[in-house]
């Protein structure tokens, strides 16, 4: 464990460590294990005030730096994610769950997040654009909003907080984070890094807790910008609470009940690589997971069992072990949605096809007995639009199989049906049914011949429909932090006015 937590994990508020006002801690557990990790400061509203203050009174003096300067903290923590990838990937995969491959590419993922921010520093920001008039320049400028409130989710701990931050910082902004309650060892790790690359005092501030701290950055109208990533039910408040209120911005990414659609003229090959790794990589924790495989009934029979016989044996383990598909989910509320929604596929006449969702007890890694286990839970139902199991997101290995006839419209009306609209995939070798579901399919993310995880950094993350507002995330998470501002200036010494508009300043004296 890292120097901090030797001791009960703190806050970093105000260029300082502080335990905070609060009296209460809070474990980090082992999903794998149930062992605990560390013990943490549960942040407090008074907490987020002081974070919030010592960001507000920090905005000027960083604003007033370069990109560039700014940019060089960041390239500090580029190169600490670089140096500890492996340790810090080992840290994401004992606190989360998720295998050491995807612990270590959530720590890769956060690095490339970190080298675009900061390497677009040096990138041309802004257009110049033509006047009508031709003494005038007019410029597309963009400033930063100020305070940027940072609320991110445990199952990228280390990925997710660098779409919100690394752009917010480079561009000028402050920031107050609260990591997952479930994730606070990679936020303190992530918290010591920006520490080490000197930010200057108040331009960073962490927060650990729980979602009264969440509320409370949520609440404080100095915030100028919030940025969530996690669960739709909280994601859709804080849409509601700041959607109305002018002068304060939101982007909002939320899950999905994301499909993939198989058409007949898919490789099966192709096919069903595709579906187990979108429905069981991350044990379907990604908000990109696909709980929807969509089967044209030409190849629905050859689909269905080549499918089956790799849920049935894809390899649910120790996470830390190089074999191991699937880890653990993250907790045990997690374990109970997971049953509930298997229960509740059995109720809507779901035809179970494989159903690991109790591990056997040999299948529990030794010294695991306590762990978070689950296993693949696979089924095949008719299409129904009142089918609550094929709308809801289970966050879990729940895989429907739903066939269709007919044509890709046919697989688009199924597909399209869900309130959400995040992640996509279609397989097939028809680039005409590829066309059309590119420009049909109701999401933000989309692929094809591909699993529909795994998008890189540098393309915009984000939903449409009740999957998000905004991105988040990457490149478009600029939208978010920044305001843009149409600047024009006159280099005639007279003023000439666009639209034919007179300049001419008549008075009641001129005859
Ligand atoms: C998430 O699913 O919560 O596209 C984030 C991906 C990753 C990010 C996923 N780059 O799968």
């Amino acid at each position: 464990m890292s120097q901090q937590t030797q001791d009960t994990g703190r806050h970093y508020i105000d260029g300082e460590w502080t335990a905070g006002a609060g009296e209460e801690t809070f474990e980090s557990t082992n999903p794998a294990t149930g062992r605990q990790l560390g013990a943490f400061h549960r942040g407090t509203p008074g907490d987020v005030e002081r974070a919030v203050s010592a960001a507000e009174t920090a905005f000027e003096g960083w604003r007033a730096m370069s990109y560039i300067d700014r940019a060089e903290v960041l390239w500090d923590v580029y190169h600490e994610l670089r140096d500890r990838t492996d340790e810090l990937g080992a840290v994401v995969t004992k606190e989360c769950g998720k295998e050491i491959s995807e612990g270590r590419a959530d720590v890769v993922e956060a690095y490339h997040m970190v080298e675009w921010a900061a390497g677009n520093s040096r990138h041309p920001h802004g257009d110049v654009i033509p006047s009508e008039i031709a003494s005038k320049d007019a410029y597309m400028r963009r400033r930063p909003r100020g305070v940027v409130g940072c609320i991110t989710p445990w199952n990228f701990p280390v990925a997710i907080p660098f779409w919100h931050m690394a752009v917010t910082l480079v561009e000028g902004n402050t920031v107050v984070w609260k990591p997952a309650e479930q994730t606070p060892w990679c936020g303190q790790i992530v918290a010591e890094m920006m520490v080490d690359a000197g930010v200057p005092p108040g331009v960073f501030n962490m927060v650990q807790g729980f979602g009264d701290a969440g509320n409370a950055i949520v609440e404080d109208d100095r915030v100028d910008t919030v940025l969530f990533t996690g669960s739709a039910e909280v994601g859709h408040e804080i849409g509601a609470k700041l959607g109305g209120e002018p002068g304060r911005e939101v982007a909002l990414e939320m899950g999905g009940k994301n499909g993939i659609v198989i058409t007949e003229h898919a490789d099966m090959d192709l096919a069903v690589h595709a579906a187990v790794m979108s429905s069981f990589k991350t044990t379907g924790q990604r908000c990109v997971s696909s709980e929807r495989l969509i089967v044209h009934s030409d190849v629905y029979e050859e689909f269905r069992s080549r499918f089956v016989d790799l849920a049935e044996d894809v390899a649910v383990g120790d996470p830390l072990g190089e074999d191991t598909f699937m880890g653990p989910v993250v907790d045990e509320s997690q374990v109970e949605k997971f049953h509930r929604y298997n229960d509740l596929a059995r109720e809507e006449g779901a035809d179970v096809l494989v159903d690991r969702a109790e591990l056997d007890d040999e299948e529990v890694p030794d010294g695991h007995e306590d762990g978070h286990w689950v296993g693949p839970f696979v089924y095949e139902v008719d299409y129904d639009p009142h089918l609550r199991c094929i709308h809801e997101e289970v966050f879990g290995p729940h895989v429907a199989l739903i066939e269709y006839d007919g044509d890709i419209e046919d697989a688009l009306a199924i597909h399209n049906d869900t309130r959400y609209g995040l992640a996509a995939a279609i397989v097939s070798e028809d680039y005409r049914q590829i066309n059309h579901f590119r420009d049909h399919a109701e999401v933000g993310l989309a692929y094809a011949n591909l699993p529909c995880i795994g998008a890189e950094v540098q393309l915009p993350f984000g939903g449409v429909k009740k999957s998000g507002k905004g991105a988040p995330s990457a490149r478009e998470v600029i939208e978010a932090v920044t305001e843009r501002t149409a600047w024009t200036v006159n280099n005639a010494e007279d003023v000439q006015m666009a639209q034919g508009l007179s300049a001419e300043i008549t008075t009641g004296s001129d005859d």
